[in-house]
This record gives structure tokens, sequence and C-alpha cells, in this order.
């Protein structure tokens, strides 16, 4: 059992990984307004990932007995100045995931709660890998500078991702 200070983080969490999918979907939904179906894509598909984690917080809820409390979801962003201004919000949002998993990280701690610190292991990795991702495609937006082209290759080479969330249990 966790104690409710530590069920109540989860539950926070829980939310911004919601929120997470929501806004990348909004995101993707701002590349098919703009055409760029391989951003699109590769938003839709960090949506769905961002929605894996969510789940991953509910079952772990459920599997030590604490009670998932859906709350409501913020409206995200309807539009980006560019395709690189969005990238650029999707690393400064992973950014502020990563500090949110690390103070989930030092509460488990706090509380000597060690299942959820090992729980938590597995999203302290995530947001490694997810924040060099984002951060190598803003890196791409900066070469490119003003060159459509380079666009129009760039928007191809992302619309090859082709990752389904990841399900490893937890
Ligand atoms: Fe859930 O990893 Fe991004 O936000």
């Amino acid at each position: 059992m966790i104690t409710e200070k530590m069920q109540d983080a989860l539950n926070g969490q829980l939310n911004k990984e919601l929120f997470s999918s929501y806004l990348y979907l909004a995101m993707a939904a701002y590349f098919e307004a703009e055409s760029y179906a391989g951003m699109a894509r590769w938003m839709n598909l960090q949506a769905q990932e961002e929605h894996e984690h969510a789940l991953k917080f509910y079952d772990y809820l459920i599997k030590v007995n604490a009670r998932v409390k859906l709350t409501a979801i913020d409206e995200p962003q309807f539009e980006w100045e560019s395709p690189a201004a969005a990238f650029q919000a999707a690393y400064k949002h992973e950014q502020f995931i990563t500090q949110s998993v690390n103070d989930l990280a030092d509460l488990a701690m706090n509380e000597r709660d060690h299942a959820t610190a090992a729980f938590l292991r597995w999203f302290v990795d995530e947001q490694v890998e997810e924040e060099a991702t984002v951060s190598e495609i803003v890196d791409n937006f900066k070469m490119i500078g003003d060159s459509k082209s380079a666009l129009f290759m760039l928007d191809r080479e992302l619309g090859q991702r082709t990752n389904a969330p990841d399900t490893t249990a937890n």
C-alpha cells in the first residue's frame, strides 16, 4: 500500500501524461492543417505513446490498491508559429515532465517507498530518451534554417517513424 500523498502525486502524473498526449495530438492536428503529413504522423505516434504512459500509472495505482482519480485535462495550445516552434515547445514540455518525474522519484525515496521508486525507474530512463529524441529534431530544424527543400526532407524523414506505443509491463 502506498501513502495518500504518494497516491495523489501519482494521480497528478497520470493527468500530466494525459495532457502530454492531448498536447501532442493538438500539434499533430496543427501539422495536418499545415500539410506536414510526416510531422503529423510523428506527433500522432507520440500522443499514443503518452497515452500508454498514462496507462502505466493507472495500472500501477490499481496494482498497489490505490485509488485512480481522473481530473480535468487542460486545453492544449491550438496553433504554433512554425513547425520548428512546435517541436521547440515539445522539447520544453519534455523538460517539464522530466522535472515532474524527478520530483516523484524524490518523494518515493523520502517516503521510503521502494516499490514506487522501482516503478518510477522506467520513467526516469524514458525521459532521458524522450529529451534526446526531441532535442535532436530541434537541432535539425536549426540546421535547415529557411530552406524549404530541407524542411520537405525533414517532414519525409519524420514520417518514417513506425514505433508503436511501448507496452512493456511495469
Ligand atoms: Fe510521458 O514522456 Fe513525454 O511527456
